[in-house]
Parts: structure tokens; C-alpha cells; sequence
């Protein structure tokens, strides 16, 4: 039991230390954002850019006490260090909808929580655009953009995403893509050049904030004239997942809806860790063994955080379904109560699906048939009680956490797991799976009944 505890330590003190950088992202930026619009000209940092800017940078150009750039960093909306009249000028370019270039923070990711911050600038309003990653895609879809999405990497290489963003791919031109050693994503230029041409007003792509998997080579993508945003949508960090929210939506020009979908975001994440932190400990699930982590007891890793945040009393990653034989030791295997497999279609990962079609045989072959061989998870105790569920991953995260969390704790979770997801989907062009052959989680048994 010795390990157990110190296991629970662990998590405890990163739960402690993660939440005083909910605010900030982790360091890079100027101020502390929380959920407001991370864009510079939006002086007072609220949700939107509007007159109530326009007269702090005034009083702050005026000089008037207690109005300074130190107090209002966003207040210099042409980001060069000092506040006059171009700040003004930009963000009345921003309030009639004209044309410009707006600073604002990129998001990036080290694969797990931690999110950097970086000031970039990008041409305003974004009229045609591109996208990678199937969660940067439920966002944009989610915005009621999927007509002005010319290029994306999941056409032609989607799974449940042909379903979701059926209309999105329809429109959308291919947006190639290989890994260098490091599964590092690298777009190719070549497709990204091809779009532009084609869309002359594609000149931004909206990537995940994933910065070591997805669109890698950002460089070479802003050397062909194409401004790189990246929104942090899918990590476990509810404030940065909300100002992304609001960025994608300020910078396509559909904040309203953004702020409607932000608010959605919030009461799930909200009610999702209001649960997590009433479960009776007895309740708690003792362990979980979430393939996909990429280390024992991996609580960095965001599939495996997104279900401690969900309430999860422990968690074990393993790297694909390559666990060692002590999995099956007395001390891990008795304290597993549950097995979440995070099932993953996304453009990045979809090639884990040789035909391209998620549905329950593609699951089970790639998740359970294949991985007998190597693991010994069918002979966990867990495994034989059918306490296994695969869970689509890699939603934005307030959506993630609900399925972990209902995936965990049903009863607990039930009523706003129908009530978030009606509402959520109901964001979805397209509207529900119903008839689809696809759903959000499958129990084990479920799947070998198909
Ligand atoms: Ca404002
Ligand atoms: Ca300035």
C-alpha cells in the first residue's frame, strides 16, 4: 500500500500547485488574463473589445492618475511599449470592423498542463481559415464556422470526425501533414500553400496548442504569409481553454457566439469539479489505468489530469497498451477499480485507425484485440469484472472532463452528463451521433457484443 500513498501525495500536491496558475497560464504574459479576451486593446480585459477600452487608453494617454500601460498592459493595442494615439487608432479599426493587425497570446503546451504564453499578431478580421486537430475543429464548428473553413488535416483522414464535421470536410480542401522522430507534427507546405491560392483569404490557420504534436514547424507556415493561432481548447486548464474560446471567436469575427459557447464551457467545467469535489471518498474511484499516459502514475499527462480533475482518486498511464507484467502485482491490480481507455480519432492520432471509420469493431481491434498480445490487461481483475470503458478523448476539455467523469461516476454524473451533452451538441452543425454507429463512451462488453 506504501506505493498508493505516495501516489496520492503526489497528486494532492499538484492539485495545490496547478490552481494558483489557472489564472496566468503558467507565466509569459503581461498580466494575469483569467477567462477574458487575450487581446491586446482590450484594455479593461473583459470579453470584449468596445468604447470602455477606448477611454482607459485615452485616460492613460491623458495621463490621468491611476491610469498607466503598467496598470493596463492590454491597453497597448500596437504593442510597442507606450500608449498613443496608434493604440487608439487600432482599436477603432477593431470597433467600426475594419481591417488590421491585433497582437494577442498564442497558446502553447508541452503535451501534459503546462501552458506557455507568447504575444503574436494576426490579420483582422480572419475570413477563410484553416485548421488542424479535431478539438480546434469543434470549437470552429461549434462557432458556426464550418463554411469558412477552406483547408483542415482531418479530410480524408477523420473518423467520428466525418460525422461531426461533415460539413466542414465537405468544404475543406486536405491539409497535409508527417512526423519528424519525435512525433512532432509538421505540416506540408506545399498543402498549405495549394489552399491559399486557392482562398486567397486563408491566410490563418488555427492549430492546437499542442506545440511539440501539432503544426510544428510554425515557421515555415508563417513564411508562406499564413498567421498561426493557437488556441489551448483541449488541455486541463479551464481559463485558458475559455480565453481561446473567445479569441477564436474575436478573431473570426463571431464573439457573441463565442461568449455564449464560453459560458457553456464554464458551467461544465464548473459543475464537473463541483461533483468531483463532493464525491464521498468511499465513492472514489481507487485507481485508473488510462492508456495514453505516457508514464506510470503519468498525473502530467492531460488525459490522465482531466481524470483526476473529474475526481479520480489515482491514476496510472501507460504508454500505448504497453504495460509490464506489475500490473498485475497484488498491490496495483487489486486497486484498480476502473480502466478508462481514451479512445483518440483526432486528425493527429487518426491514423491509429488503419480504415479511417471509428466504430465499435475499429475500437476493439485496435485497443483490445492487438494489445493482448503485449499487455496483460485482459487478465487484470478490473478488466475481468468488465470495469473497462473507452472514452472518446480529446474534446475541449470542460467536455473531456464530463465523459471522464461520467465514465467514473455515473450516478454522480448521469443528469448533467444528459443535460451538457444535449446542450453542447446542440453547438454541433449537424446536431447529434444518434444513428451514427458512434457514441461518446462504450462499455467493454458493449463493444464485444457488436
Ligand atoms: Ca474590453
Ligand atoms: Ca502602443
Amino acid at each position: 500500500m506504501a506505493a498508493i500513498a505516495i501516489a496520492a501525495i503526489v497528486i494532492i500536491a499538484a492539485i495545490v500547485a496547478f490552481l494558483p496558475k489557472g489564472n496566468n497560464g503558467g507565466g509569459g504574459s503581461d498580466t494575469p488574463i483569467g477567462v477574458a479576451l487575450p487581446v491586446y486593446g482590450n484594455a479593461d480585459l473583459d470579453s470584449d473589445i468596445d468604447d470602455d477600452d477606448l477611454k482607459i487608453i485615452k485616460k492613460i494617454i491623458s495621463k490621468e492618475t491611476g491610469y498607466s500601460i503598467a496598470t493596463y498592459p492590454f491597453a497597448d493595442a500596437k504593442k510597442d511599449g507606450i500608449i498613443d494615439q496608434r493604440d487608439v487608432d487600432v482599436v477603432q479599426k477593431i470597433i467600426k470592423k475594419e481591417p488590421t493587425s491585433v497582437y494577442h497570446l498564442n497558446y502553447y503546451n508541452d503535451g501534459a498542463v503546462n501552458v506557455k504564453t507568447k504575444v503574436v499578431d494576426t490579420k483582422w478580421p480572419c475570413e477563410d481559415l484553416m485548421v488542424t486537430y479535431n478539438s480546434v475543429m469543434f470549437a470552429m464548428t461549434s462557432l458556426g464556422l464550418d463554411e469558412r473553413v477552406v483547408g483542415a488535416t482531418a479530410v480524408g483522414n477523420t473518423s467520428l470526425d466525418k460525422y461531426v464535421y461533415a460539413k466542414m470536410i465537405e468544404n475543406a480542401d486536405p491539409l497535409s501533414y508527417t512526423y519528424d522522430s519525435s512525433w512532432n507534427s509538421m505540416m506540408d507546405i506545399s498543402s498549405v500553400s495549394k489552399v491559399m491560392l486557392k482562398h486567397p483569404k486563408a491566410h490563418t490557420m488555427f492549430v492546437s496548442a499542442y506545440g511539440n504534436y501539432d503544426a510544428y514547424n510554425e515557421s515555415e507556415i508563417e513564411n508562406v504569409g499564413c498567421d498561426v493561432v493557437r488556441l489551448c481548447e483541449s488541455n486541463p486548464t479551464r481559463d485558458e481553454t475559455i480565453a481561446s474560446v473567445l479569441l477564436a471567436g474575436f478573431l473570426t469575427n463571431t464573439l457573441d457566439r463565442a461568449k455564449e459557447l464560453a459560458s457553456l464551457y464554464s458551467d461544465i467545467w464548473d459543475s464537473c469539479t463541483r461533483i468531483a469535489s463532493t464525491l464521498p471518498i468511499d465513492d472514489k474511484t481507487g485507481f485508473i489505468v488510462n492508456v495514453g499516459g505516457d508514464s506510470i502514475a503519468g498525473t502530467s499527462n492531460q488525459h490522465n489530469y482531466k481524470c483526476l480533475l473529474a475526481g479520480g482518486k489515482s491514476v496510472l498511464g501507460a504508454a500505448s497498451q504497453n504495460i509490464g507484467t506489475w500490473i498485475l502485482e497484488d498491490e496495483y491490480n487489486k486497486n484498480i477499480d476502473k480502466i478508462l481507455i481514451i479512445v483518440w480519432s483526432n486528425a493527429n492520432n487518426g491514423f491509429f485507425f488503419g480504415n479511417h471509420e471509428l466504430n465499435p469493431q475499429t475500437i476493439l481491434a485496435n485497443y483490445v484485440g492487438e494489445a493482448g498480445e503485449d499487455t496483460l490487461w485482459e487478465k487484470t481483475d478490473a478488466w475481468k469484472r468488465d470495469d473497462v470503458y473507452f472514452v472518446y478523448g480529446d474534446y475541449p476539455t470542460a467536455f473531456d472532463l464530463l465523459l471522464r467523469g461520467y465514465a467514473m461516476y455515473p450516478d454522480y454524473y448521469g443528469a448533467l452528463f444528459d443535460e451538457s451533452c444535449k446542450k453542447m451538441l446542440s453547438f454541433i452543425s449537424g446536431g447529434t451521433f444518434e444513428g451514427k454507429n458512434v457514441q461518446l463512451i462504450y462499455k467493454l462488453s458493449e463493444l464485444q457484443s457488436y
